[in-house]
């Protein structure tokens, strides 16, 4: 299989540069992790107070950085102001209408203490959770860096979440405080926001208030004594006290946020990420992986309402002093070029994006990037499921024009940062494999019973030590955050992803060993669609499987059994879909829904999802063993079904 090795100008600025040099540099950190770890944190990192304790290792629970007094907004901000970058840009804004705003790391240091002086003076402090719901603006980060100035806690949801969704996050934490806009602009259209979070707080009586920044510039409502405007905030501070809001010496091992993601059940888990070891992980891959130097312009596409925004927009760029670029709104708006115009303007060098996004892009053909000057590119990246050798070479030839390494990340929320990509100016690409694992990470391939596969041999991907920026609990549910991740394999946390690892030593990543599924890569979890379906007075059973599409990797495939009685088929595959928006989010929409008598299921009555996938995925009859199958005429009706039916 052809290689691709990075060009000798490449290597040449590199921070790591020839695979003897990862090499080395991996052998050095299997060797001795915790000092390995221990002395890039001091290195990297600011503390207040040093740490005595590299790692506390207590299977499954881990703390790193014991003693050491730490605080991530001070690493983002002040440190950087401190040390003579003040005037360099941190973020380049650009909103989907087209306005701009660049913002040096001077200001950015100003307005995120006078936002954390607005939250402080209504009674918030260190410990807090706030539910933070907000467009693709500059506020956004400003909200997160304000919180963990001060040691609150904070959960971004997602603005594609639902009310429903927005409520069930806002409980599960026992969030006080919630940080907001009026809207925000995609595809030329408004999303509103704030409707969602007031119709999630009628059953949220522990929130006390809602900020909210005018985006839009809406009509809304507010409900007087809980919802304040962030500008008539800010401008009632003194001067004195804004400029005055120092960051809270904190534990590093001090809750820094919370992210829900898709599990196994209908309940979404909520992955907790503490302070230093985090912030030390998501600081090093930005050189290691991005190989960030101080003259790049780095532009990650993703949303902050996914872990990849808070590590690859937030705090992985902003530690590590880059400056970075914030976009709003669609790659299509107002035209298909968005992206390659944005690259060209603001002279983008490293890009960081998702093979949806690729081959939703390939799909409008070559025009649209060759319009454009490309030249500042250096770097290329992509995250968030696997890339297909023919979006690979797209993104090779016709955006990096052959120049430009390609950084295939493998990682997950709970991992924090990333775990599995080549350093590029060291290991040579090869397209659809994320290759080797980041210096001291140790992976392997193993069988149900945890031994490894060997090579060549597909089997379910585990990392074997821990890592400092590793998922710490299932916020309120340890017992969980064992079971989930660290039985299958005990003492190993279980990924819950397929591999190969080939006789490179290079690992391809093969998708998901679970219920759960990735929708341009967006972690769905096939119960969670199944329990909002069956909340409706229609449906008496549900069963989800993801569908293979062309663009978005899979997409959300539904078998419906109904209740007795008369239904129009048509006009309730609409209504449920729907029904599946108002309950998660406009993204969680089964794409196709089809409507059965009854669903496969073994004899113990466990619906076989497995079937249901070989249906959708072959359009036809299921090919593999089907001895458990109770009723096996059910097989023939689901098969000879159409999408219409
Ligand atoms: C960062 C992120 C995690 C799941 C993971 C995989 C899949 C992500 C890759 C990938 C193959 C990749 N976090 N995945 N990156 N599969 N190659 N480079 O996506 O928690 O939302 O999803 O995504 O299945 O387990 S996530």
């Amino acid at each position: 299989m052809t290689t691709y090795p990075p060009s000798d100008d490449f290597v040449k600025r590199a921070h790591v540069q020839g695979l003897e040099a990862y090499r080395a540099l991996y052998e050095q950190a299997k060797a001795d992790p915790e000092k390995f770890w221990s002395e890039l944190a001091q290195k990297e990192l600011s503390w207040f107070k040093p740490f005595t304790k590299g790692l506390e290792w207590n299977p499954p629970f881990a703390k790193w950085f014991t003693g050491g007094k730490i605080n991530a907004s001070y690493n983002c901000l002040d440190r950087h102001v401190a040390a003579g970058r003040s005037a360099k840009t941190a973020i380049v804004f650009e909103g989907e209408p087209g306005d701009q705003r660049i913002i040096s790391y001077q200001e950015l240091h100003r307005l995120v203490c006078r936002f954390a002086s607005v939250i402080k003076q209504l009674g918030y402090k260190a410990g807090d959770r706030a539910i933070i719901y907000m467009p693709m603006i500059p506020e956004l980060p400003i909200a997160l860096l304000a919180c963990a100035r001060l040691g609150i806690t904070h959960s971004v949801v997602f603005g594609g979440f639902s009310a429903e969704a927005l409520k069930a996050r806002a409980q599960d934490l026992d969030a006080t405080l919630v940080i907001t806009a009026d809207g925000g602009w995609r595809r030329g259209k408004e999303v509103a926001l704030k409707g969602a979070v007031d119709e999630s707080l009628e059953e949220c009586p522990n929130v006390r208030n809602v900020v909210v920044y005018k985006r839009t510039g809406s009509d809304i409502p507010m409900t007087a004594g809980r919802d304040l405007w962030w500008h008539e905030l800010d401008q009632k501070l003194n001067a004195q006290e804004a400029e005055n809001c120092p960051a809270e010496e904190l534990d590093p091992e001090h809750p820094l946020f919370v992210l829900y993601t898709s599990g196994t059940t209908g309940k979404p888990k909520g992955i907790l990420h503490t302070t230093g070891g985090y912030l030390l992980q998501a600081t090093m891959t930005m050189k290691w992986v991005f190989d960030l130097s101080p003259e790049d312009v780095y532009w990650c596409t993703a949303d902050i309402g996914w872990v990849t925004g808070h590590s690859y927009i937030v705090y992985g760029p902003l530690s590590a002093g880059a400056t970075s670029v914030l976009y709003e709104g669609s790659p299509d708006f107002p035209a298909f070029d968005r992206f390659w115009d944005i690259i060209e303007r603001h002279k983008v060098s490293i890009f960081y994006t998702s093979p949806t996004a690729i081959r939703a892009l390939i799909r409008q053909g070559d025009d649209w990037p060759n319009k454009h000057d490309l030249s500042s590119l250096r770097l290329l990246g992509s995250v968030g499921e696997p890339i297909n050798p023919a979006a690979w070479q797209w993104f090779y030839k016709v955006i990096g024009k052959e120049r430009c390494p390609i950084v295939d990340t493998w990682w997950q929320t709970e991992t924090g940062a990333i775990m599995i990509s080549p350093m590029p100016g060291a290991v040579p690409a090869k397209p659809g494999s994320a290759t080797l694992p980041l210096p001291g990470i140790i992976v392997e391939v193993v069988d149900t019973k945890g031994i490894e596969v060997g090579n060549n041999r597909e089997g379910y991907l585990i990392i074997k030590q821990p890592w400092p920026s590793m998922v710490r609990t299932v916020w309120g549910d340890p017992k969980r955050f064992e079971e989930q991740y660290w039985s299958r394999v005990p003492g190993s946390y279980f990924t819950g992803d397929a591999a190969r690892r080939d006789d490179d030593g290079y690992y391809w990543v093969l998708g998901r060993v679970d219920d759960v599924m990735n929708v341009s890569g967006h972690r769905l979890s096939t119960m969670e669609i199944e329990s909002a379906l069956v909340h409706h007075p229609a449906v008496a059973e549900a069963a989800v499987v993801g569908k293979p599409h062309e663009i978005s990797g899979q997409a959300v495939c539904a078998f419906v059994t109904l209740k007795k009685g008369e239904w129009d088929h048509k006009a309730l595959q609409q209504e449920l879909r729907q029904f599946v928006g108002h309950e998660i989010g406009p993204f969680a929409r089964p794409e196709e829904i089809r409507f059965t008598d009854a669903l496969p299921k073994t004899r113990s009555g466990k619906i076989i999802r497995r079937l249901l996938r070989e249906i959708v995925t072959s359009k036809g009859a299921p090919v593999g063993d089907i001895t458990t199958l109770e009723d096996m005429t059910v097989l023939a009706s689901l098969s000879s079904q159409h999408d219409d039916d």
